[in-house]
């Protein structure tokens, strides 16, 4: 019985039909879903530090407005990827206990600091940049909320990668000083943004059922090429040096990078890159701080309940 379902569930899903909440799916599925769209959740809250930290320093009225409602679309993404995870039978509790504990991975970059307001402009041009390569193929994921709520995603991470391509502009036009500022965050952010994309596919180890199941589209070394095609030029406009000095242009006229150094991703995972420790004291604290919100959202509805029973 089981294997005749799951090979329904396979042709749906070789024809290109959505998967729903209530729709029988194989438990590896699901796990698999609850995974990624968890991880992909604490991304987007644990993302909102490294930018947060520049909110009270941002240089006018105006960019600061941008950071603010770009950190506040962060939230957002995250709210709307735990309800995503939701409909897979997983509890919200659950999945930010896991986090809290540093059980569950979010992604690696949010680990490392913003150290001038030029890591500000890196951020929206590149993570977001890498976000939105990533993210739009999850547009047409085989599982509908997930694929719906990657929609909207996309649209507001296009507003804030150019937001952070127009403060690159600005300092690359201003002066020597601010110019050297954007070269040196490029040269921090450049190689721990293509960890972004995930390890090399021989060492991806859910990549092939992934695949399989029409949760990627592409793969991680595909999606990492495509973002390096397509940022060289940028850099190129900005009159910035990519900071990899073997990086060649193949016949193809793609842009071929040196080595990426696996073993400093693989710190990161294991919980000692540079922030990965103010990272979680961070999140610890705001939830503790956030208890006394939670249980009276809980009393309120608990009242609203018993006044419509009555
Ligand atoms: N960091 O077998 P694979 C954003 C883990 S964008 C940490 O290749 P998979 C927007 C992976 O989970 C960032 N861990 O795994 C924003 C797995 O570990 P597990 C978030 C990583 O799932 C911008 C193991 O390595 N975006 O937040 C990373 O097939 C600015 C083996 O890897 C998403 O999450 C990493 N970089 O492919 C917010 C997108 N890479 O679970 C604020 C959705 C891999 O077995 C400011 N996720 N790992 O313990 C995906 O597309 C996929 O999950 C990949 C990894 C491509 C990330």
């Amino acid at each position: 019985e089981d294997a005749a379902r799951a090979q329904r569930f396979q042709a749906r899903i070789d024809a290109e039909e959505r998967i729903e909440p209530n729709d029988w799916m194989p438990s590896a599925y699901r796990k698999t879903l609850v995974r990624q769209i968890s991880q992909h959740a604490h991304s987007e809250i644990v993302g909102m530090l490294p930018e947060g930290n520049w909110i009270t320093r941002a240089p006018s009225l105006r960019r600061k407005a941008a950071l603010l409602a770009k950190v506040q679309d962060e939230c957002g993404h995250g709210l709307y990827l735990y309800a995503a995870a939701e409909t897979l039978g997983a509890s919200r509790e659950e999945l930010v206990d896991a986090m809290l504990a540093g059980k569950a991975k979010y992604s690696s970059i949010f680990n490392y600091p913003t150290l001038t307001w030029a890591d500000i402009g890196v951020i929206g041009w590149l993570v977001d940049g890498a976000a939105i390569m990533n993210q739009i193929p999850l547009c047409r994921c085989s599982y509908g909320p997930y694929a719906r709520a990657m929609i909207r995603v996309c649209k507001e991470e296009s507003f804030h990668q150019r937001q952070g391509y127009e403060i690159m502009l600005t300092l690359c036009h201003g002066s020597a000083e601010q110019k050297a500022m954007a070269q040196e965050a490029l040269n921090r952010w450049w190689w721990p943004v293509l960890m972004m994309f995930g390890p090399p596919d021989q060492a991806s180890q859910h990549s092939d059922t992934s695949t399989k199941w029409k949760i990627k589209r592409f793969s991680n070394d595909e999606l990492r090429q495509k973002f390096i095609d397509a940022t060289v030029p940028q850099a190129q406009y900005l009159g910035l040096i990519i900071p990899d000095p073997r990086m060649k242009q193949d016949e193809q006229g793609h842009w071929v990078h040196g080595p990426i150094d696996w073993s400093e991703f693989k710190q990161v995972l294991a919980g000692n890159g540079p922030c990965n420790r103010d990272r979680l004291a961070a999140r610890r604290k705001a939830h503790a701080d956030g208890a006394w919100v939670r249980e009276a959202a809980a009393a309120y509805a608990e009242k609203r309940a018993r006044r419509q029973m009555a």
